[in-house]
């Protein structure tokens, strides 16, 4: 092998042992422009938009979405780093249920310290390389750039399903101006099973690989910003007032995932002690407890909006 490429495969390998170091449970490269396997990524976000699935997130529609180089001028690879959110403590009553992802601190916080981390070890050992931090809110297919990366497949209920974590992995990247060894992409593992699409209550996954966001509880707790929810959501909420994990714990992949003993994961206490009475919030109550919390972005208003539609569907 020639010295350039083995140097390259040695940087490349440190990259992904130091960010497991940070505290990532999965890391992988991919290379830039990526395998045809983007392109067909890329037409399946059109198909998604010409359907009208993402609803009202107008902001899904813009271009660059498609174009990561847009991201950073001379990007070349992209690190890839999952963050295991599952902890030993998550709140499982059945009367206010909270997706799991959120119950912690919040993942984007989380993942950028940990990547900003990663940069400072960068600018000491690749000084040429240039880096850009995204987590989540980037115009960038992040599903489909792990995917690409090793990191996982993308499963029937379109989540990112990795062997050993399942789904309970939150995302980040690092768009890199260097050139480091891809991993390769890994075999889609879901087979024959359709539980996910079988179980999901409100029929949202409407073919294996595609949400219609209108149909997802998910969405309509943390993003609709309507003051009513539609009935087919309203009727089958069973207690879900932020996010929904329906079509990720019934999967079989998702059952015996190692835990994140890390404080970053453990579920907040106000959201272990969850009943009604701690849910009647005022703005006070809603900084307090949601300091550090994805879970900001659904405002008070929303908040008493999901607690009503759950109480009234376990009414009826
Ligand atoms: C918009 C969005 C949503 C929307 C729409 C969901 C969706 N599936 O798109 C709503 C609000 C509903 C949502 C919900 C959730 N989200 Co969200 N969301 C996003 C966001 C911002 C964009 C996703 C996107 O591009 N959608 C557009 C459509 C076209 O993409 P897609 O459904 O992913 O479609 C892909 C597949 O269907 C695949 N595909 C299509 N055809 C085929 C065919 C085959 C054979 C195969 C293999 C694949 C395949 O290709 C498509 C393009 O990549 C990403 C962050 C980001 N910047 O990417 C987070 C993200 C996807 N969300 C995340 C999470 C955690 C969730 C929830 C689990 C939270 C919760 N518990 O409530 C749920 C899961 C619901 C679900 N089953 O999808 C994580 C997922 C982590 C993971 N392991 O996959 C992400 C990556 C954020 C992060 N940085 O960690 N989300």
């Amino acid at each position: 092998m020639k010295k350039g490429l083995q140097n390259q495969k040695k940087i490349s390998s440190r990259l992904k042992e130091r960010a497991i170091s940070e505290g990532f449970a999965v890391s992988g490269i991919a290379s830039i422009p990526g395998s045809s396997r983007l392109k067909l990524r890329t037409n399946a976000l059109e198909r998604w938009l010409a359907n009208n699935y993402h609803s009202e997130m107008k902001w899904m529609e813009t271009e660059k979405r498609k174009n990561i180089d847009s991201l950073l001028k001379g990007a070349k690879s992209v690190l890839t780093v999952g963050f295991n959110y599952l902890s030993i403590n998550h709140k499982e009553k059945k009367d206010f249920k909270i997706g799991k992802f959120a119950q912690g601190e919040d993942y984007h916080k989380v993942i950028y310290k940990k990547l900003k981390n990663l940069g400072k070890w960068i600018n000491n050992e690749i000084p040429d390389c240039k880096w850009k931090i995204c987590v989540d809110t980037s115009p960038l297919l992040e599903k489909a750039w792990a995917e690409e990366a090793g990191l996982g497949w993308i499963g029937k209920n379109s989540n990112l399903i990795n062997r050993c974590y399942g789904s309970w992995l939150t995302l980040g990247f690092m768009i890199l101006t260097k050139d480091f060894e891809p991993n390769k992409p890994s075999d889609s593992l879901c087979g024959k099973c359709e539980k996910c699409i079988e179980k999901c209550p409100t029929k949202a996954i409407t073919e294996p690989f595609v949400i219609d966001s209108d149909k997802c509880i998910a969405y309509h707790t943390i993003e609709n910003r309507n003051h009513t929810f539609p009935e087919h959501i309203e009727k089958n909420l069973n207690g879900w007032i932020a996010g929904c994990d329906i079509c990720q714990d019934v999967c079989p992949w998702n059952e015996s995932v190692p835990v994140n003993q890390s404080k970053e994961a453990a579920p907040k206490a106000w959201i272990k002690n969850l009943d009604i009475k701690s849910l009647e919030w005022e703005e006070k109550t809603w900084k307090e407890y949601l300091k550090k919390s994805t879970l900001k972005r659904i405002k008070p208003w929303m908040w008493n909006r999901n607690i009503k539609a759950v109480q009234k569907s376990i009414k009826k």
